[in-house]
């Protein structure tokens, strides 16, 4: 089975990449089709980004399209960088300036304050316009400064829930069983085994 990944971001490519090795499932990316539309990411929620995200491409290429809306909630910044996480500390913002605005506006917190979750919203969508969403979520708590060289994004300054290491920290595999991104995928792939028949390691189609 094809399937276009809407989205420019490589890591979440790799991301998704891992996850489904393996399984019946040809992943093409966005640079297969030139002259894609840009989707303008103007939703009120991680979902409503998702959904157009993949809704628009599944539409321009005639093929199931996956997207991934995804963002860090600060619960002491009342939910916030949230949507706007890839461009936090403005347009064209690169990660490192993002986590140092992050630091910045959380200097002085301390305990419940520095606690936060990941939000990964999953959208497949068929070309007739049809799609399901999958949500997944990663808790734990923002550190102090940057540590850890893996991963992308806020990873550096993001310990999961009871672990004293970032998801920079970690290796993909640790990553990808305790990742937002990891909960929606498998959730997808749940939905993906029972309407088509994608099993068999090796097999790729
Ligand atoms: P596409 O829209 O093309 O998929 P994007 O990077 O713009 O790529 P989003 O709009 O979904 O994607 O923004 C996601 C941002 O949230 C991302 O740039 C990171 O800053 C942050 N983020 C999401 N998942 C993350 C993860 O697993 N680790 C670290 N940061 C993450």
């Amino acid at each position: 089975m094809n399937i276009v990944l809407a989205t420019r971001n490589r890591k979440k490519v790799e991301e998704i990449g891992r996850v489904f090795k393996g399984y019946k499932v040809r992943f093409l990316t966005l640079d297969a089709f030139p002259g894609c539309p840009e989707v303008e990411e103007d939703g009120a929620t991680f979902r409503q980004n998702a959904v157009k995200k993949a809704v628009s491409i599944a539409e321009f290429t005639g093929c199931l399209a996956i997207a991934d809306d995804s963002g860090l909630e600060v619960r002491a910044l009342r939910g916030a960088p949230g949507i706007f996480s890839a461009r936090y500390a403005g347009e064209g913002a690169d990660d490192r300036k993002n986590r140092m605005k992050l630091l910045r506006q959380m200097r002085g917190l301390e305990g419940v304050d520095r606690e936060a979750r990941f939000v990964c919203c999953i959208a497949i969508a068929f070309p007739d316009g049809r799609y399901k969403t999958f949500t997944g979520y990663a808790k734990g708590n923002i550190g102090k400064k940057s540590k850890g060289f893996n991963g992308f994004g806020y990873d550096p300054v993001f310990c999961p829930a009871g672990y004293d290491r970032t998801f920079a920290q970690m290796t993909a595999s640790e990553k990808d069983r305790l990742s937002h991104r990891g909960k929606a995928l498998k959730k997808l792939y749940i939905y993906l085994k029972n309407q088509f028949s994608i099993h068999g390691r090796n097999d790729l189609l």
